[in-house]
Formats: structure tokens, sequence, C-alpha cells
């Protein structure tokens, strides 16, 4: 049994952080024994005579931080397209060359399940050291079977071979591969005939995600998608309003989406349908940035419908070449003006809600021990300053790492 002890607990519990001044966090492999104000024993506090006690400094400990939304799993580079675009080649000519997603699924496509798992490590290293236990890895740059299972098995492999918890999304419907492309539903229909069943059948895939839009696929074909997904119980979240307004939340919500995502353009009618169905918002500032991207989520609406909003990286090579979760925490405050407390609920009860986990994402008795041990005090630091290593430790169900 371990404990911390001198620290400010964010418990996330309530609205807020969840603050508890004098601190005690007691925990094993098992999960957190207890999360609250430091009592002694005889004032009622848990027995800490058996205990490996460590002295906090004053610090912070808050949830382990889940990154909800990412592409983490590809091969091959985009800098050249990045260097074409600032040098005035727009996307559609990028495309017609045969860059863009396109580019991403030829090199994953020649990748190999261990090149790809290499390629994929220092990503995973670089979000781990700043405090993420779990993360969500999407499939989506194969777009056939073989090559959507590589990608997930790649995502399994990282799992295994790393502490840290992943949970993965196949993305069959993430675009169209050159074999389908003047064909989307015959596409379709080799996603909800074969790809899908197939990968379902071999655990591969925790959830199923499309991407509805204009460049992507129409709510017709994501409909299907999702049919075929909840035939085989799997879990549905979509890439959602993203560039223009498709209503695909709507259709999200009426299939309970766990999640809809990027949001830039959703709706006063989808804010109210995916509060209607308890599905999380998923900001991704990084992709907004990225994209240098002017509609903002419409962030009044969600509040007033109390829709939870969670933050993520969206790490991918074309939209989000970015690795750093903290660096959402402040990009959600500088450019999305979220306050510090949707920041951090962002990154951890509310992630852990858009992933459909309900063991993680807290600080409460009977959750997993995923526990982060920051520098500063105020949590508030965490949105507010960027690039200084804060994190004193972090332990992955209960194992420090
Ligand atoms: N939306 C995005 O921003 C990424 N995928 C999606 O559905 C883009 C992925 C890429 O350009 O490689
Ligand atoms: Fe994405």
């Amino acid at each position: 049994m371990q404990a911390i002890h001198n620290v400010r607990l964010a418990t996330m519990q309530g609205d807020g952080y969840g603050l508890i001044e004098q601190g005690l966090i007691v925990f094993n492999a098992s999960g957190i024994q207890y999360a609250g104000e430091h009592l002694s024993h005889a004032e009622g506090g848990p027995d800490l005579s058996q205990v490996e006690l460590l002295d906090g400094g004053g610090g912070l400990v808050t949830p382990g931080l889940i990154d909800c939304h990412t592409h983490l799993v590809w091969a091959g580079s985009r800098a050249n397209e990045f260097a074409q675009r600032l040098h005035g080649a727009s996307y559609a000519d990028i495309a017609a060359q045969g860059g863009g997603i396109a580019a991403t699924v030829a090199a994953t496509r020649a990748a190999s399940l261990e090149q790809i798992i290499a390629l994929s490590q220092p990503r995973l290293e670089a979000l781990m050291r700043e405090g993420v236990t779990t993360i969500e890895i999407k499939s989506g740059y194969g777009l056939s079977y073989e090559h959507e299972r590589k990608q997930l098995l790649a995502a399994r492999a990282l799992a295994d071979s790393n502490p840290v918890s992943v949970v993965t999304t196949l993305l069959a419907a993430h675009a169209l591969p050159p074999e389908y492309q003047q064909q989307p539903d015959a596409y379709i229909d080799l996603i909800v005939e074969q790809i899908l069943p197939q990968i379902a059948a071999e655990g591969l895939a925790d959830a199923v995600d499309a991407f509805c839009e204009k460049v992507g696929f129409t709510t017709v074909q994501t409909e299907r998608v999702f049919a075929a997904a909840k035939a085989l119980n799997l879990p549905v979240k979509l890439h959602a309003e993203q560039l223009s307004n498709q209503a695909g939340s709507q259709l999200a919500a009426r299939y309970q989406a766990l999640s809809c995502d990027h949001l830039e353009y959703l709706d006063e009618a989808g804010v109210a349908a995916m509060a209607a169905s308890n599905t999380v918002a998923v900001l991704l500032p990084g992709a907004y940035y990225f994209l240098r991207e002017q509609q903002l989520p419409p962030l009044a609406l969600l509040r007033e419908y109390q829709v939870p909003i969670a933050l993520a990286t969206d790490a991918n090579p074309g939209t989000s070449p970015i690795f750093s979760l903290l660096l959402m925490l402040q990009m959600g405050a500088t450019l999305f003006r979220l306050t510090p407390e949707e920041c951090l609920r962002g990154v951890t009860v509310a992630a852990a809600q858009a992933l459909g986990l309900h063991d993680r994402g807290q600080l409460k008795a009977g959750m997993r021990a995923d526990l982060c041990w920051w520098d500063c005090a105020d949590p508030a630091t965490l949105s507010y300053q960027f690039g200084l290593q804060q994190l004193r430790g972090c332990w992955h169900q209960g194992q420090r790492r």
C-alpha cells in the first residue's frame, strides 16, 4: 500500500476541481483506497502504519490524464506537404498529387506491423511523459480489413509493452481508399459486411467512429456504419461538424454515441440532441489551431445544455501533428476560452466519460490508481504555463512509472 500526503487533491468530483486542501491519497494496484482530507487514524482517517508514505511537498495530485481522441498509429510524414502549403499550394492541389490522407494511407499500408509500432512508440512516450495514463487510438489509415487490423494490432501491442491503458476505435469510414474512389457506397458495404464484423470478432475494436463531412461520408453512409456497430454491440462516436454542419451530431445522438468530436460547426439542435443522449463534446484545439480555423465551437450552448466537454490531442499527421495533451489545456483556454476547471475536467472526468469508462478520471475510493503528482499547488497552472516539466510522479494502476 502506498500513500501521498502533504498535497492538494483535485478529485474532479462535483462541478469544478473538487479540491481537498490537506489531502491524503492511499492506493495500491487494485485501486484507490482513500482520497480525502488527511485526518489522523484517531480522527477517523486511514491507518498508515503499514503504508509506504510519500511527502507530496505541497504539490497537487490529479487523476491520470486521458487523451480520448488520437490517430497515433501511422507511417510516413506529411512535413513536405506542410512546407508546400506554406509555399502557396492548396489542400486540393496536394490531394490531386496524391497527398493528404491518401499519402498517409499509402505509407501505412506499405509499413509492417513492427514498423508502425516502432514509429508510434515515441509519440506515445511523449504523451506519457506528461501524465497520460489512458489513451484512445483510432485506425483509419488502412482502409481495408488487412491494414485497419494492422493499425489496431499496433495499438494493442503498444498497450502490452507500455505502462498505459489503450482504448481502440475502428475508423474504417475515415476516407475512401484508392480502390473505391468513385464508389463510396461499395466501400461502406465492405465496412459493414467484412471489416467491422471481422474486427469485432477478433476483439480489436472497443468502439466505432466515422468521418461525417462533405469530404468524408454522408449521414446516410455514416448511419449504415452505426447500425452495423450497434448490431455488434459496439459503441459509436463521430467526427462531426468539423468543417461544415451535416447534422452528424443528431444522428450520433440517436445511436447514443459516447462522443461527438471537433464540433466547430455544431448548432443548437445538435447541442440539444447531444445533451439528451448524454454524449460528450470532445473539442480538439490542436486541429483548430493547425488548420487556422476561424469558426469556434459553440461553448455557450454546450455550457447552457450542460454537455460534458472533453479535450484531446487528435494526434495525426495531417491536421494535428501534436503530441502534448498539456498544450491542449493551454489552447483550450486561450483559443476556446474554456476555464482552467473545464480544461482539467476535459482530460480527466469528461474524457473518461467520452470513452465509456467509469473506473477512472476522478480521485475516489474504488477507482483505478491512475495518478499524476504535479509540482504546482494551483490546478490552473496546468492550463496557464506550458513547457515546464511539472510532473513529479505518475502512477498507472498503482505502479509508479
Ligand atoms: N479529421 C481530421 O482532422 C483528421 N481526420 C479527420 O477525420 C485529418 C486526418 C489527416 O489529414 O490525416
Ligand atoms: Fe480525429
